[in-house]
């Protein structure tokens, strides 16, 4: 028996909730930062601008959505209101909105403007409430703003449809009246949970955790079974390095299931600036994001600032149309799915063959105890080889700890890869070599190992 059993069991009972599963499984979706801003030229407005200078001329939601389907995202988080306060839709509860804006003449709201072109387009739509207003007179003045910002989701979680995400940003600064507020965050919570019982809050939230950084960088090993309090009171912090190891476990006293998101903007701003169009990132870069967050445990939260036309910039259209070719042409043919599959040992009901199929329905476990397993793939004829994907079935709880990938050469196998957690899944990039066989050596999990999918491209 291994040294860490008993710890490994109390760990494999946390598992995600539905919502986070689905939430997980969108994998890459587009944050959409738009505001007051996007016309000050500025990354935080402070509140005092007019909406008289809120005017986008050719404002299309349908090519946001369009741009966005092309890379291969599933949804969109819209900035509702940011920290300056100027809503995008015509709230109720104030006058500094859209409605004061000479965008159609004070009768549009883009909040239902992209809602729309999300459901035509077939993608999931989220939306972004900055608690930070540093509009709302009310700001500071405990109830009296959690009341108004209660109103406000409460239009938003009520007219726009299914959400799949309520971001929930933590910047508290302070308001026009010089005051900071105390969030009342459990009040805000139970209205989500009330009014879109589906939808994760992000975030500052329970549901979806930030990443630690807005840079793009991943962790090397992203848990998403964490610490949430430890034996002596402290609490984790997002921006920690270990989350999740044995070691830190030890020192927790209570764990939840929380994955990660990574959130980084295509330019070096949140919101469009027109000196940022030579800043776009390149293609390299944003496909080495998506690799390390989506194939890294992590779902992938890009921002594209659309422009004063209120229009995505032709720079970002055509990077986001090149990052979803490539993520596609990577996986359009699978070198695996006519391979012969073996396992060093199963647990004598979940088939080896199973991992063929990307699903939870069916699996590859070995026995109880037995944390380490060798998968061995036979080509009928050798094949240059550059990627493998795992996924662990995470109704099981995320239990890999390490792993490493080996291909023939010759009489004996060639180490490619050595990798630590798999988590959702993992994609492992590797030089291009051509072989007959690849050996999936999991070297180290939490109780035994629980595999949904394995393929080779
Ligand atoms: C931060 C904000 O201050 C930035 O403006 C941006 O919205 C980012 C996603 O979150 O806290």
């Amino acid at each position: 028996m291994y040294n860490n059993f008993e710890l490994d069991k109390k760990l494999i009972n946390i598992i995600p909730s539905e919502r986070q599963l689905e939430h997980q499984q969108m994998e890459f979706y587009a944050f959409i930062h738009f505001t007051v801003n996007t016309f000050t030229d500025k990354e935080w407005g402070d509140g005092t601008e007019k909406p008289e200078i809120f005017n986008p001329t050719e404002l299309d939601c349908d090519q946001w959505v369009d741009a966005c389907k092309k890379a291969g995202m599933t949804g969109l988080i819209l900035t509702a209101k940011h920290h300056d306060g100027f809503c995008l839709w015509p709230s109720k509860y104030t006058e500094h909105s859209i409605k004061n804006s000479p965008y159609k003449k004070g009768k549009g709201d883009i909040v239902q403007e992209a809602a729309k072109a999300c459901k035509k387009g077939g993608i999931k739509f989220g939306v972004y409430l900055s608690p930070w207003d540093r509009n709302c007179p009310l700001y500071g003045q405990g109830k009296a703003y959690d009341d108004y910002y209660c109103n406000q989701l409460t239009e938003l979680l009520t007219n726009y449809g299914e959400l799949f995400s309520v971001w929930f940003d933590g910047a508290c600064g302070e308001g026009p009246n010089g005051k900071k507020q105390e969030y009342d965050w459990d009040r805000y919570y139970s209205i989500v949970r009330s009014l879109q019982p589906n939808a994760c809050i992000s975030v500052s939230g329970p549901d979806v955790r930030w990443c630690g950084n807005e840079a793009g960088d991943t962790r090397e090993s992203e848990w998403s079974v964490i610490a949430s309090k430890f034996t002596d009171g402290t609490t984790p912090s997002d921006t920690d390095k270990d989350l999740g190891s044995r070691a830190l476990m030890l020192k927790a006293s209570s764990a939840i299931w929380q994955a990660a998101e990574v959130d980084t903007s295509i330019r070096p701003g949140w919101f469009y600036h027109r000196k940022e169009n030579i800043k776009v990132r390149s293609l390299k870069t944003l496909t080495d994001i998506y690799y390390r967050s989506v194939g890294g445990n992590c779902t992938l939260l890009l921002n594209i600032p659309p422009d004063t036309r209120g229009l995505f910039a032709d720079v970002d259209v055509k990077r986001l149309e090149a990052l979803g070719q490539t993520i596609k042409a990577a996986v359009s043919s699978c070198l695996s799915e006519d391979a012969v599959f073996t396992a060093s040992s199963d647990d004598g009901k979940n088939l080896i063959d199973n991992v063929k199929t990307d699903t939870y329905d069916t699996y590859f476990a070995t026995n109880e105890g037995e944390n380490t397993a060798t998968i061995t793939i036979t080509f009928p004829e050798s094949r240059k080889i550059r990627m493998a994907v795992i996924k662990e079935n995470l109704l099981f709880s995320q239990r890999i700890e390490s792993f490493t990938i080996e291909c023939q050469r010759g009489r004996g196998w060639k180490n490619i890869f050595e990798g630590t957690t798999v988590g959702y899944k993992r994609i492992a990039r590797f030089r291009p070599i051509l072989t007959n066989a690849v050996r999936i050596n999991i070297t180290d999990s939490r109780v035994n190992p629980v595999i949904s999918h394995i393929a080779i491209y």
